[in-house]
């Protein structure tokens, strides 16, 4: 079994003192480490972001991309090398707002892989604009007189493009995230993981007090069934609430809202995909049959 100390490396992270992403490192690194996951059986994609430098704090096998294109980098990893486990981690900007077509596409196709995004609210990195994840009426430098439009609920677009496992964790609750990314690593499609993680620097409305005093788990909800995608959209629903709004008028519920076992993967589909590419150049296919159908 690995220490966590080989799955983080020995880069001290450069992220605020207080930051969200902290706890979602170490959160995934435990977890990893336990799994007892080998160097060479995982690799990790980010998008480009304040969650993006976490490709510095890993050591792991991986893929800094382009600004919300993480999800075809890693759809192509995932694709040419079924033997791999695929961890993907992206920021809200990143992944719902320049890469929301890609969110949706990966989601439907149930490309076997981990997609974990650290949802500050916020465009962290470049100094705290507004994402399409921030509150309605949420003043920030780019929307001074408040953010006009909805944001995107990520959970309820993934429920209804018909995900296969879709949780969403908080970055103040360690031991819940970590029982979160270890269902995610076992499941097999795509597993959304939305984690709320707290900007300190630039998100001055959604603070670890703020989720503290809204969240509660889906597993405490009184006849809650993961297996009901409909019930699991209606509680996504309940997520929207008012700036303003009171913590007891407006809980935030966290925990696994779908799963569903034995899913049609994207791979299945396509049985060709069986082994590494490069394995197929050590046992070629006789298609001898198919090129003489064309001479
Ligand atoms: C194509 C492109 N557009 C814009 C940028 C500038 N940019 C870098 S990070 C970022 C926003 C990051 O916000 P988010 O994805 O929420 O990540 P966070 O920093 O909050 O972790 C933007 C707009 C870029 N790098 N590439
Ligand atoms: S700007 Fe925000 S998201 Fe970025 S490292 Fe600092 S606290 Fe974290
Ligand atoms: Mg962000």
């Amino acid at each position: 079994m690995p220490e966590v100390s080989e799955i983080t490396g020995t880069m001290t992270p450069t992220w605020c003192p207080g930051c969200g992403n902290y706890n979602m490192q170490k959160a995934l690194a435990e977890v990893l480490a336990e799994s007892g996951i080998r160097f060479e059986d995982y690799v990790m994609v980010w998008g480009i972001g304040c969650h993006g430098n976490g490709a510095d704090f890993y050591r792991s096998q991986g893929f800094h991309g382009l600004h919300g294109r993480a999800l075809p980098l890693a759809t192509g990893i995932a694709l040419s090398n079924p033997d791999l486990k695929v961890i993907v981690e992206m920021g809200d900007g990143d992944g719902y707002g320049i890469g929301g077509n890609h969110f949706i596409h990966s989601v439907r196709r149930n490309i076997d892989m981990v997609a974990i995004f650290h949802n500050n609210q916020i465009y962290g990195l470049t100094t705290g604009q507004a994402s399409p994840t921030s509150e309605q009426f949420m003043k920030t430098p780019s929307t001074p007189g408040g953010v006009v439009e909805e944001p995107v609920n990520p959970v309820g677009v993934a429920v209804a493009q018909g995900a296969t496992f879709v949780a969403r964790g908080f970055a103040g609750d360690l031991e819940h995230l970590k029982d979160l990314y270890r269902q995610a690593l076992a499941h097999e499609g795509f597993a959304l993981v939305d984690v709320y993680q707290p900007c300190v620097t630039w998100n001055k409305v959604n603070t670890f007090k703020w989720f503290r005093d809204r969240v509660y788990k889906l597993e405490e909800l009184k006849g809650y069934d993961p297996t009901d995608r409909t019930q699991a959209f209606d509680v996504s629903m309940s997520t929207f609430h008012e700036l303003t709004c009171a913590p007891d008028e407006c809980k935030i519920p966290i925990g696994v809202f779908y799963r569903e076992e034995d899913s049609f993967t994207y791979q299945d589909g396509l049985p060709q995909l069986d082994r590494p590419m490069w394995k197929h150049a050590e046992t070629p296919r006789d298609i001898s049959a198919a090129v003489a159908a064309y001479e």
